[in-house]
């Protein structure tokens, strides 16, 4: 039976990556997808996850919004990475459907406990504040979810500083309460993610489909490579995102370790950083792993068949 998920993002070029990869393979099923202020505006980023799954095929997955600004702190957008629209580089279809009815918030709660026990699992790709609203305002949330599965953090090294990752780095709040609950989260951070590199062996593939679909990424990547290169200085950018949704196609597609992860919210050189513990022993309480390696090939070999899957 196909996973059902609820995919929470803030698209951004990888989240694109993120939701074409769970439209268009058959393993997964996308109950919903729900939006973020994060990489751009709330309301960029909501137009953006509708135009996307208008390019899936797939315009009647419900996208809800949620919260436009992190839980505690101000919010702050990343257009040097994903440019004004939150996906430069591209032009975005006419969105023919609607923003559906009801909070981010309320939809995550409500399709959680109206299925039946650990058959929801979480994918948040964007700053964790609908997440963790969601368990505050309703806990039982918390042992009814399947797995928490998130793209954000990193243990050795950041993007917004040198040891924070943006998605974390936006809302530590919310990070730090979706990383202590007790549920079962699996951290794909930049460790794994500054593995996932659109290189021009992949592009070279995405041409070869000539599609609608892998002409819309090869426009999304031609953008991203220029603000990775420029602001980050790599060759190939990373496409975060979609791996968090391939680990639950395929979990041969990374190796992960069990290590407790926490989140530094005072440092002042730290905030937002996610600490993992790799000293043994590990706790036989610990429900958080991170993502460590990634088989390049076979990641983007799901990229691939799903660009070819959606058209
Ligand atoms: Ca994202």
């Amino acid at each position: 039976m196909a996973r059902k998920i609820i995919l929470d993002c803030d698209p951004g070029h990888d989240d694109a990556v993120a939701l074409i990869l769970a439209a268009g393979n058959p393993e997964i099923d996308l109950v919903g997808v729900t939006t973020v202020g994060g990489n751009q505006t709330l309301e960029k980023v909501t137009r953006n996850a509708l135009a996307v799954l208008r390019v899936a095929g797939h315009p009647e997955i419900p996208v809800h919004a949620g919260c436009g600004r992190p839980l505690v702190r101000e919010g702050a957008v990343a257009a040097h990475v994903h440019g004004e629209s939150g996906l430069d580089g591209v032009e975005l279809p006419e969105i023919t459907g609607e923003v559906a009815d009801g909070h981010a918030v309320d939809f995550i709660i409500d399709t959680v406990m109206s299925a039946e026990p650990k058959t929801i699992t979480l994918v948040p790709v964007g700053p964790l504040t609908n997440i963790a609203l969601a368990v505050r305002k309703e806990p039982r949330i918390v042992e009814r979810v399947r797995e928490v599965v998130l793209m954000g953090g990193g243990y050795r090294t950041g993007n917004c500083t040198a040891v924070a990752e943006f998605n974390v780095h936006t809302d530590p709040e919310a990070a730090h309460i979706v990383f202590n609950e007790d549920w079962p989260v699996t951290m794909v951070g930049l460790d794994l993610t500054h593995q996932a590199l659109a290189t021009a062996d992949v592009e070279e593939e995405l041409r070869a489909l000539d599609s609608d679909a892998a002409r819309f990424l090869l426009g999304l990547f031609g953008f991203f490579r220029r603000a990775y290169r420029d602001n980050q200085g790599f060759d190939d950018p990373p496409v975060h995102d979609p791996c968090a949704v391939a680990y639950l196609i395929d979990p041969g597609v990374m190796t992960t370790r069990t290590v407790p992860v926490d989140v530094e919210l005072n440092g002042s050189l730290t905030a937002g950083m996610t600490v993992a513990d790799f000293r043994a022993p590990v706790p036989e309480s610990c429900s958080t792993r991170v993502a460590v390696e990634l088989d390049h090939r076979r990641f983007w070999d799901l990229v691939i068949a799903a660009v070819a899957a959606v058209g």
